[in-house]
């Protein structure tokens, strides 16, 4: 049994039951013309954890344990699009609509493709996800559940929209999550720091928050 220093009090956890999972580190949240920047957002925020999500993922992989990476992204006849998620609000670009990294949120599109600096290597797991949440409409819960995992690590885009659902979604199915604090980003930064608020009140009702250096080191 290990124990991670985290945030509101000590994370137990046993090394081989826990896993990474990285949420949306897209193109289309974190470059210009993508779907982020469509709805009106200054994407450089979300840029400057990728070299910190980057040593997470390291870790990990050093550790030789588990890694999932998402991407929220739709099949390109939007079949397994709400019209309700399409039609919402006045962005520039809808989900569907071609720009400068192709069709927005479409999955075999550049702006659907994971950052070069985090792209996923070979054996480590992919989900396409239709959702904000990683659990809906995914084959998540079965993966974990065949690789004995109780535990998992949070970290990506953004912080209070798919990561803290998906957290949620988590917490919900009886894992026991940590979310990376530096290792995660909105770009809303009072968003983001009521998450982390939110997530550890109330005796870690959703779960824990540490940063990516305690992480690591604890995976060794
Ligand atoms: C959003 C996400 N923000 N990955 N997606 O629409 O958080």
């Amino acid at each position: 049994m290990k124990l991670l220093d985290a945030d509101p009090f000590h994370f137990p956890f046993h090394r081989e039951k826990i896993a990474l999972v990285v949420i949306d580190m897209q193109r289309d949240f974190v470059e210009p013309g993508g779907f982020g920047a469509s709805l009106g957002n200054n994407v450089e925020l979300l840029q400057k954890i990728v070299p910190t999500v980057r040593n997470l993922i390291d870790g990990f992989r050093a550790a030789g344990l588990t890694i999932v990476h998402t991407r929220e992204c739709h099949k390109p006849d939007l079949s397994d699009c709400p019209p309700a998620k399409r039609e919402r609000g006045n962005p520039a670009l809808r989900i569907g609509d071609y720009g400068p990294m192709g069709r927005i949120l479409v999955s075999g599109e550049p702006g659907a493709e994971i950052v070069p600096e985090l792209a996923p290597h070979p054996g480590e797991l992919v989900i396409d996800k239709p959702g904000k949440g990683a659990f809906y409409a995914t084959p998540l819960s079965g993966w974990l559940e065949e690789r004995d995992i109780s535990h998992l690590v949070f970290a990506g885009v953004t912080t209070e929209v798919c990561v803290q659902t998906s957290m949620r979604e988590a917490n919900d199915r009886g894992y026991h999550c940590l979310l990376a604090e530096d290792a995660t980003e909105s770009y809303f930064p009072e968003f983001k720091q009521a998450v982390l608020n939110m997530i550890r009140a109330q005796g870690a009702i959703v779960g824990w928050t540490a940063p990516t250096s305690k992480i690591v080191d604890a995976l060794h």
